[in-house]
């Protein structure tokens, strides 16, 4: 059996949500096709429409992007498209075998988890430039983005450092501080890594007065991620894009002053 045709559905030209899908296919060498980057209009049409209905195979219409489209594996042989980053990751990892620790055992549910919990962190990163109205502009929201981010940096960027630094000190004997769960990768390591690449972009002083408290995540693991097999040969490619005005935003007033 062929392996299925794996579809990206997301924005061009930017790493945002979809990169954590990306990250995926990239470390296990996954063949897929970006969409957005050749048909951006399909992706419009299918994920960004509020006209949007169910499909032909029943698939009903993503919220937003990114989604998976994955070709003949929906009912009746057509697509499955499926939507939610943390969905979309699982779907992978159930589908390849891989990323997902000890596979069909207990730690799937572990690397979900801790998966999830990196994105809460991307989505509390989002909030910090657009803590009022998702639609209105930064500079429309600056005062409260100020107050915001100030938290941010004080109370949420150490409690979530915090925990990852301690789960993978939990883990070291067998992660050697290089993975979150078991002695290999999974998508809860290249989850938060992307999340801690994101925020180095986006608050370059911050993380450098922290790298003394996170010793294990900001130098063993967030090092280690990048010479993984799969993940190397993308970074080294050009083909991931840089960050700029998505998830990540590079305000300086909101770093540390
Ligand atoms: N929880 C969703 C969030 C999806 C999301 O917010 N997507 C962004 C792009 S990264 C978007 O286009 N949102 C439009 C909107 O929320 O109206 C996920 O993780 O997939």
């Amino acid at each position: 059996m062929s392996p299925p045709t794996y579809e990206l559905l997301y924005h061009p030209s930017i790493p945002g949500r979809g990169e954590y899908i990306r990250l995926f296919l990239e470390a296990t060498s996954t063949p897929y096709t970006d969409v957005g980057q050749s048909s951006y209009d399909e992706v419009r049409s299918i994920c960004c429409s509020p006209s949007s209905l169910h499909d032909a195979a029943g698939n009903p219409p993503p919220f937003a992007p990114p989604a998976l489209r994955v070709k003949g594996e929906g009912k009746n042989g057509g697509d499955l498209v499926i939507s939610q980053t943390g969905n979309v990751l699982m779907y992978l990892a159930e589908r390849t075998g891989e990323l997902c620790g000890d596979g069909g055992g207990q730690e799937r549910w572990w690397v979900q988890g801790l998966a999830m919990t990196a994105l809460d962190l991307s989505n509390e990163t989002h909030d910090t430039h657009h803590p009022v109205a998702v639609m209105d502009y930064y500079e429309d929201q600056k005062e409260e983005s100020l107050r915001k981010a100030k938290d941010f940096r004080a109370n949420r960027i150490p409690k979530f450092f915090g925990y990852f630094e301690r789960v993978l000190k939990g883990n070291e004997k067998e992660g050697k501080g290089k993975y979150l769960v078991g002695s290999k990768l999974t998508y809860a390591d290249t989850t938060i890594w992307h999340v801690l690449d994101g925020l180095l972009f986006a608050y370059p002083k911050e993380l450098a007065a922290r790298k003394k408290d996170y010793p294990i995540l900001l130098d063993t693991f967030y090092k280690g991620i990048k010479e993984e097999k799969g993940i190397k040969e993308y970074l080294e490619s050009g083909r991931r894009f840089p960050f700029s005005m998505g998830l990540f935003r590079k305000y300086p007033e909101l770093d540390r002053q």
